[in-house]
């Protein structure tokens, strides 16, 4: 938006709010600055739609506001100068699904026409829009799948300095929406995480190869920080768990006072590869406990702390992530009643995450005229999930061995009948030993484009694997 309007409009600044210090939503503190710095008008991009008390405050110092966003409206809306946003029950848009950043575009879009412009003037602002698919986890189907499709084709053909510095280390001729998920989203996160997201927005509207450069660097140092972070957070929580004997329960809630607010939701999805169940990591904030949570299918989180409410002080979230605070002597009432209205909802036997199988094939099946075709089902992402295969009998050539900085990937090289396929399987490494003997295994897997060194071939990216011939079925989805 920034990058869009400041060349109609000289005066004009962003402003991100601290997350720690004001929270993510449309903030007072920003509309004071607004103020302090004569501005008449607030575009509030990505949040705003249950900011009442902040229009109001706006209004008061005579800040006009429009609000574009895409989170659900409560019962009423803001007195805002507009209001942006698919899901509004008046709004007859179409699409639904559209992220923040997309409703922004739509702005932007009706802007050009406004300005008298050629629609294509908005198309350069497409990587962004892409990013912002990949980023906020929206569903790419319909509009988002459009505006992910050819901001990709934007990002690859000239795509802005500051996305392409993030990309660097990824070495690759063509980007995928993958890419924009696993290298780029996290990097700007880490800026808000760790220091501040201004960061990442001075990154993205530079034009200046130099600012890009050192900016890329000091939001490399911050990601490097997070993971690090990360990490030692993750490593004490599951340590937590060995400690106090939580390996058996429904549920994982752990605490301890210094962990970092940034990573905390990233730490809950750690967890879960090794515990899968609902989890709930605190670290304390204000004399508080803060919390981020995550869950499985079958168990809504959001349904599931209303059901906790006595003992939480405030909530939010959605079916599979939402954030919570409760105060120091309610916490032990509150993991009592966690752990027993999970057990209620999913029952006391243990969960296992799973995989649907588009179909089972031959490895001498996935040929490059294949891949072609299933490459027009792409960008993939949430509801538009990249096809998933499974393969039986493979055995390992002799070369297939444990890879990457902590040797927790797993790079493989299957044969099947004569057909060799090389494979490479994310924290997998603890199974290669699956794979012992020539014993043969079966393999559920995406096929995917693997460039290196300027090459390119096809491989596997291995979801799962087990011996072959145990009795548990591979079952197959409807195609
Ligand atoms: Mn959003």
């Amino acid at each position: 938006m920034y990058t869009f309007l400041r060349s109609h409009s000289p005066e004009i600044a962003t402003y991100i709010p601290d997350r720690y210090k004001e929270g993510y939503g449309l903030s007072l503190r920003g509309i004071d600055f607004a103020q302090d710095n004569g501005f008449e008008l607030i575009i509030a991009l990505d949040c705003g739609i249950k900011a009442i008390e902040q229009v109001r405050y706006a209004k008061e110092r005579g800040i006009d506001i429009v609000i574009c966003d895409h989170h659900r409206p409560g019962p009423e809306l803001p007195e805002a100068a507009a209001i942006l946003n698919p899901k509004r029950s008046d709004c007859a848009y179409p699409y639904k699904e559209l992220c923040g950043c997309g409703v922004g575009y739509k702005l932007a879009q009706a802007l050009t026409t406004h300005y008298g412009q050629m629609p294509s003037t908005t198309n350069p602002l497409l990587d962004l829009v892409a990013t912002a698919v990949a980023a906020d986890i929206v569903p790419v189907t319909g509009e988002n799948r459009i505006l992910a499709t050819f901001g990709l084709l934007q990002l690859n053909k000239e795509g802005r300095p500051g996305i392409r510095a993030l990309l660097k280390n990824r070495n690759k001729e063509e980007y995928q929406l993958s890419d924009l998920v696993f290298s780029v989203a996290p990097r700007i996160n880490a800026a808000g995480r760790m220091l501040h997201g201004s960061r990442a927005v001075d990154l993205l509207s530079s034009e200046d190869p130099q600012v890009v450069e050192s900016l890329a660097e000091e939001i490399e140092q911050l990601n490097q920080n997070r993971r690090e972070t990360e990490k030692q957070n993750t490593d004490e929580a599951l340590a937590f768990i060995e400690e106090k004997g939580l390996q058996d329960q429904c549920s994982t809630v752990v605490y301890q006072e210094n962990w970092h607010k940034g990573v905390i939701g990233i730490v809950a999805s750690r967890l879960m590869e090794h515990h899968y169940r609902p989890t709930v990591v605190f670290t304390q904030s204000q004399g508080k406990w803060v919390a981020s949570a995550r869950s499985i299918p079958g168990f809504d989180l959001y349904q599931g702390l209303t059901e906790c409410a006595e003992h939480i002080e405030q909530f939010g979230g959605h079916t599979f992530a939402a954030g919570l605070t409760v105060l120091p002597e309610k916490l032990p009432a509150f993991i009592e009643r966690f752990e027993a209205v999970v057990q209620e909802h999913l029952g006391t036997e243990k969960q296992e995450p799973e995989l649907h199988i588009d179909k089972e094939v031959q490895l001498e099946e996935l040929t490059p005229s294949f891949y072609q075709i299933l490459r027009q089902f792409a960008p993939f992402g949430p509801e538009n999930p990249s096809p998933l295969f499974s393969s039986r009998g493979l055995t390992d050539t002799g070369r297939s061995r444990k890879v990457g900085q902590d040797q927790t990937h797993l790079k493989a090289e299957f044969n099947q009948n004569g057909t060799l396929f090389g494979g490479i399987g994310f924290s997998l490494a603890d199974r290669l030993s699956d794979m012992a003997d020539q014993q043969a295994v079966d393999v559920v897997f995406s096929l995917e484009e693997n460039q290196w060194q300027g090459r390119t071939s096809l491989q596997l990216e291995i979801k799962d694997l087990r011996p072959s011939g145990k009795d548990s079925k591979l079952s197959e989805e409807p195609s």
